[in-house]
C-alpha cells in the first residue's frame, strides 16, 4: 500500500490506530467556516444533519466549495495524492435524535489496494457532552468488509461496543482527525443548547476508479458499481436510488464477514466493568427505546440494525 502522509510519524500513527488527530487550523479557517455556515439556510432543524441527507443539490455543492476552499489545505500539505469528493457541515442540534451509532462509512475504493479517508473537524469545542467523535482503534486491521447502500452492518451481532469502550476524542476547533474509512465510529447526542458544528470530508487517493456497492433488496446480491467524484451531490441517504451515472460493473462473490463480541474484544478501552454494564444497554450505547423519526432515519441509513 503507497503511504498516505508526508510525515512518516504521522503515517506510522495512522498504520498503527487507523487514525490521526493533529491540530492544523488556524482561527481563521475556522472563523471562515463558521461564518460560511452561519450564511447557509438552516435545513438541520432536529438531530444530526449532514449533506447526504438532502437532495438539494445546489445547497451541497454550496457547502462542498466553500469547505473545500479551507480544507484542500489539509489535503495539500499532510496526504501524498489525494483529493476531496465531498465536503458537508456535520452538525448536532440538542437531543437524542442527534446521536450517531457505531458504524463504518461506506467503501468508494477497492480497499484491498487503496485507503479513503474520512477528515473530520469540529469547529467549535467538543467533548462527550456534545457529541466528540468515539471510535474503535485499530479496527482497520479487521477483515475488509463491503460497505454500501442497503447493506447490513458486520457489526450487527456485536453488543460489547459503546461509549464505555470506544475511545474517546474530545477536540479543540483546529484540531482535525484522519481516519480510514473502514473505522467504526460513533458520536453521542448534543446535551448542550449550542449546534455541535462540525465538518466531513471525504477524501480519495487521486486517480483511482471509485466504488459504490448496494444490495439489490429484489435479489439480496450485493452489486458493484463504478461511479464518478459527483456521486454524493446527486445521491440522497434514504432514496436507494443511485445517480443514472454510477455504472454497473458486476455481482460481488465476496460474502462479508459477521463480527462477534470476542473480535471486536481486543480492540476495546477497557473500563471498569460496573460504569461499562451501566452504559451498554445496546449494541450502539445509551440510545432510549424511544426511537423518533430521524434516529429511525439514521438506522436505516447506516444499516447497522436487523433488516430482516
Ligand atoms: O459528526 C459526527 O458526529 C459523525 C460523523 C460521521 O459519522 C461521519 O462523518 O461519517
Amino acid at each position: 500500500m503507497n503511504p498516505i502522509f508526508k510525515d512518516p510519524v504521522l503515517q506510522e500513527q495512522f498504520e498503527t490506530n487507523g487514525y490521526v488527530v493533529l491540530p492544523f487550523f488556524s482561527q481563521a479557517d475556522i472563523d471562515a467556516l463558521l461564518l460560511g455556515y452561519q450564511n447557509l439556510p438552516d435545513i438541520n432543524d432536529e438531530g444530526f444533519f449532514a449533506n447526504m441527507f438532502s437532495d438539494n443539490i445546489a445547497y451541497k455543492k454550496m457547502t462542498h466549495d466553500l469547505i473545500t476552499g479551507v480544507a484542500q489545505k489539509a489535503v495539500d500539505t499532510l496526504l501524498i495524492n489525494y483529493k476531496i469528493v465531498a465536503a458537508s457541515y456535520v452538525t448536532k442540534k440538542n437531543g437524542e435524535s442527534s446521536y450517531m451509532p457505531p458504524h463504518q462509512d461506506w467503501s468508494v475504493v477497492d480497499e484491498t489496494k487503496y485507503v479513503s479517508l474520512n477528515i473530520w473537524f469540529p469547529l467549535v469545542e467538543v467533548s462527550k457532552d456534545n457529541g466528540a467523535i468515539y471510535l474503535l482503534r485499530k479496527c482497520h486491521t479487521l477483515p475488509i468488509v463491503n460497505r454500501g447502500t442497503l447493506i447490513p452492518s458486520a457489526f450487527n451481532k456485536v453488543t460489547n461496543m459503546n461509549f464505555e469502550t470506544l475511545t474517546y476524542l474530545p477536540m479543540k476547533p483546529g484540531e482535525v482527525l484522519i481516519y480510514d474509512h473502514r473505522m467504526i465510529h460513533a458520536s453521542p447526542p448534543n446535551t448542550t443548547n449550542q449546534t455541535r458544528i462540525a465538518v466531513a470530508t471525504l477524501t480519495v487517493p487521486q486517480d483511482v476508479q471509485l466504488v459504490h456497492f448496494f444490495q439489490n433488496p429484489e435479489t439480496n446480491k450485493i452489486e458493484k458499481y463504478q461511479i464518478e467524484d459527483d456521486f454524493f451531490l446527486h445521491y440522497t441517504y434514504g432514496m436507494n436510488k443511485l445517480p443514472e451515472n454510477a455504472k454497473f460493473l458486476e455481482n460481488v462473490s465476496y460474502i462479508n464477514p459477521e463480527f462477534t463480541d470476542s473480535d471486536i474484544e481486543p480492540l476495546l478501552e477497557h473500563k471498569p466493568v460496573a460504569v461499562a454494564k451501566e452504559m451498554a444497554t445496546t449494541p450502539f450505547g445509551t440510545i432510549s427505546s424511544k426511537s423518533d423519526s430521524v434516529w429511525g432515519k439514521i438506522k436505516r441509513i447506516f444499516t447497522s440494525v436487523n433488516q430482516s
